[in-house]
């Protein structure tokens, strides 16, 4: 199963106490105070990996602890400091923090700040502090305070609720209504193999496939099918759209046989429109179109139309067939081409 998003509750270790301990020994009556530090609590440290595709993992643990320091002891023993938990996250998670505390705290401490966006192998952000350890009575005394018969308590670990958030990051994002070919397409263009199947909604989570040409390569990102309504939740909804965020181009596919009987052009401004309702960014990005199915022959007639309105309002229309291959080798050097510009890099 596909997880995207988590929310995990997390408990730094406390700091451990300092002692009070006086040193006793034959022939030294009156030993001074020797009592050692405690520890410091552990880190809990989140870090990005590649060996993670998911947050799965959080919908079967979602408490973490990391190890309390250890207590001083008597003869200046200090107690060992605690030991950081790591806990991994695929990359491309985004890591908000939505309170302080112990969870659960009033909604007016909920603050969903992003506190950090992890798109790269190997970061590493300290998301809960340990707690210092507390001096042991040794450091108390002083010239006129032989015995302090005081030592420091080691402070809390600091408790925190996150949410984790996945955002795939790929170059190109596959967006249409369902059944337009998108899995053909990436199955066609890439390593990956997605389920492909004569039905709407078969793809029910993103895949990723590696498009290659000699010594290039980019990512492409296949999503489930949108429909008019997405950003109001029909269909499978506008969830997987943030999947397509970080992309930097977006790849459209349309049917050129029309959905559901539909002129594929209306079809083609109803995706835009909910894409923009979802983020106006979206917009913003470079958009190729790619006018499927073209081995039909309802598909061909359409195409005339459809380029002719489509690509009047600026936008690059490839007319392929994704079970025939023809239109792909075209449709591959354009995305090439337009992810080797400056101005689409992110
Ligand atoms: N004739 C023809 N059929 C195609 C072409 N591309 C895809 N199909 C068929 O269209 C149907 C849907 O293809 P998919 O690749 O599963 O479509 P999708 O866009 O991924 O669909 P969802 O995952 O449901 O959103 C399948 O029966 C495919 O065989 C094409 O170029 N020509
Ligand atoms: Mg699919």
């Amino acid at each position: 199963m596909f997880i995207d998003e988590a929310k995990i509750f997390l408990k730094a270790g406390d700091g451990g106490n300092g002692c009070v301990s006086f040193r006793r020994e034959k022939n030294i009556p009156k030993g001074g105070p020797d009592g050692g530090n405690g520890g410091n609590g552990g880190d809990i440290i989140i870090e990005s990996s590649l060996d993670l595709a998911t947050l799965i993992d959080f919908q079967f643990r979602s408490h973490f602890k990391s190890k309390p320091g250890e207590y001083g002891r008597g003869s200046n023993e200090f107690g060992k400091n605690g030991e950081h938990l790591v806990i991994k996250v695929p990359v491309g998670t985004v890591v908000r923090k939505i309170a302080s505390g112990h969870w659960p705290v009033p909604s007016s401490e909920i603050t969903n700040e992003i506190i950090a966006d992890l798109t790269k192998a190997g970061e590493r952000i300290i998301v809960a502090k340990g707690g210092q350890g507390g001096r042991g009575n040794t450091i108390f005394k002083s010239s006129t305070n032989q015995t302090p018969r005081t030592a420091e308590e080691g402070t809390p670990g600091e408790e925190i609720t996150l949410k984790l958030e996945l955002k795939l990051i790929a170059d190109v994002g596959l967006v249409g209504y369902p059944n337009a070919g998108k899995s053909t397409l990436i199955s066609k263009l890439s390593n990956a193999r997605p389920k492909i199947a004569p039905y709407p909604f078969t793809t029910l989570e993103p895949y990723l496939g590696i498009v290659r040409r000699e010594n290039e390569s980019f990512v492409l990102a296949d999503l489930p099918g949108l429909i008019e309504g997405a950003h109001k939740g029909k269909g499978l909804g506008d969830k997987f759209l943030k999947h397509a965020e970080r992309t930097r181009i977006i790849l459209h596919v349309v049917d050129m046989c029309g959905y559901e009987g539909k002129d594929p052009a209306s079809s083609f401004r109803t995706i835009n429109g909910e894409m923009e309702s979802y983020n106006p960014d979206f917009m913003k990005k470079p958009q190729i179109v790619a006018a499927n199915k073209t081995d039909l022959e309802d598909a061909r007639g359409n195409l005339d139309a459809f380029t002719k309105e489509v690509s009047g309002k600026g936008y690059k229309v490839i007319p392929i067939s994704g079970i025939t291959g023809e239109g792909l080798d075209t449709l591959k050097h354009e995305l090439f081409k337009l992810l080797s510009q400056e101005k689409v890099k992110v």
